[in-house]
């Protein structure tokens, strides 16, 4: 084997010892650069005589030719190496099942919520809001409820207190949703003052109520639904007839009987509580306190700028959270208000 063999074996066999590409850049040197080994023939080139320089020549560029080619295809070598092990790493197994879609729901006593809503709404009732912090005036003087009424006591209310800490006593967390419609009524009546007769006023009030209650039957902060009607000639016909027709489309049977049982309210006169009873299945034959009603207080009317001898009105307050149980056969109010979503999805 003549030298230049000798040296492009050499080069093929460097390269191919080597996986580091800078490493095969410095071997490349050690051939090809400045003082490498071809460059060092090709310089002694001069002083060979004339008649051999032009095969001497044409034989090292050959071989470096062929060193090159060594070169170039050690670096594709390595190149694929660092691509393949590159993408074995990165690799993604697509076939591999999705997390899955995580598909929210409505909660029961929403729905519920809902529900009531719709079937308010189609006999033309709005829906009315307001704030859940309010003033003693709205939740309690508006509704007629006397100074010394222990609804108003510290012991069964959530009054806030002032920076001092001292108790701001016009400023309380509503214990019902009828400081909704006492704002409402306000309102109207403002609105149509000019005119000679005042538009009916037919709303529903739903939202969170709070007392200083906590067992099994009773949560410090629950959910109302109260209605109203007033206008001219409104009277306990109607509210019967509202309420009854209301609790046959919410239950989606007419298999139940109502009952008006006569009780007391400040804001109602005369006030009732109202009962059903399921002619079939689980809680057949039972009685069950569903809501309270009666016909506005006069007193309610005339604070609201209201003229007791030429409208009336009926009143009715739900406890949307009774109704929920009830729909849904549910026994344990707190349920609702854990936030267990092994419990709430269930009705979702
Ligand atoms: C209950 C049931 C009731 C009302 C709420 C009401 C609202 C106005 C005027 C008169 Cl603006 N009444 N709401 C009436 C009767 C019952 O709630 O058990 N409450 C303690």
């Amino acid at each position: 084997m003549n030298n230049l063999d000798y040296i492009v074996s050499e080069a093929r066999s460097a390269f191919a010892a080597i996986s580091d590409p800078d490493a095969l850049e410095q071997a490349k040197a050690r051939f090809l650069g400045k003082n490498g080994q071809i460059t060092e023939l090709l310089k002694q080139l001069g002083k060979l005589p004339p008649e051999e320089k032009k095969t001497a020549g044409a034989a090292i560029n050959v071989a470096k030719a062929s060193i090159e080619m060594a070169l170039n295809e050690r670096r594709e070598a390595i190149r694929q190496v660092a691509l393949a092990a590159r993408l074995a790493e990165e690799a993604l197994d697509v076939t591999l099942p999705g997390r899955g879609e995580v598909c929210g729901g409505l909660h029961p006593v929403t729905r519920t919520l809902e529900r009531i809503e719709a079937l308010f709404r189609s006999i033309g009732f709005e829906v009315a809001d307001g704030p859940e912090i309010e003033e003693d005036f709205f939740n309690f003087t508006a509704m007629n409820t006397p100074e010394d009424h222990p609804a108003r006591s510290m012991h069964d209310t959530f009054y806030l207190q002032n920076q001092d800490g001292t108790v701001a006593d016009t400023v309380l967390l509503r214990t019902h949703t009828s400081p909704i419609q006492a704002r409402y009524m306000k309102a109207h009546v403002e609105r149509y003052a000019q005119l000679e007769k005042m538009p009916e006023i037919r709303i529903i009030a739903p939202g969170r109520v709070y007392r200083v209650d906590s067992d099994a039957t009773h949560s410090p902060m629950f959910n109302q639904v109260e209605g109203l009607w007033v206008g001219e000639g409104v009277s306990f016909a109607d509210l019967k007839g509202v309420i009854a027709d209301f609790l046959r489309s919410f239950f989606e049977t007419d298999d139940l009987v109502v009952r008006f049982r006569p009780s007391f309210f400040p804001f109602t006169e005369p006030s009732a509580e109202i009962d059903v009873a399921f002619m079939s299945g689980a809680l057949k034959g039972r009685w069950l306190e569903i809501a309270g009603c009666g016909m506005v207080h006069p007193d309610v009317l005339r604070i609201a700028g209201i003229d007791p001898e030429k409208y009336t009105g009926f009143a009715f307050g739900f406890g949307q959270d009774r109704l929920t149980m009830l729909r849904y056969g549910v026994n344990d109010l707190r349920l609702f208000f854990e936030g267990d979503l092994r419990f709430l999805r269930q009705f979702a």
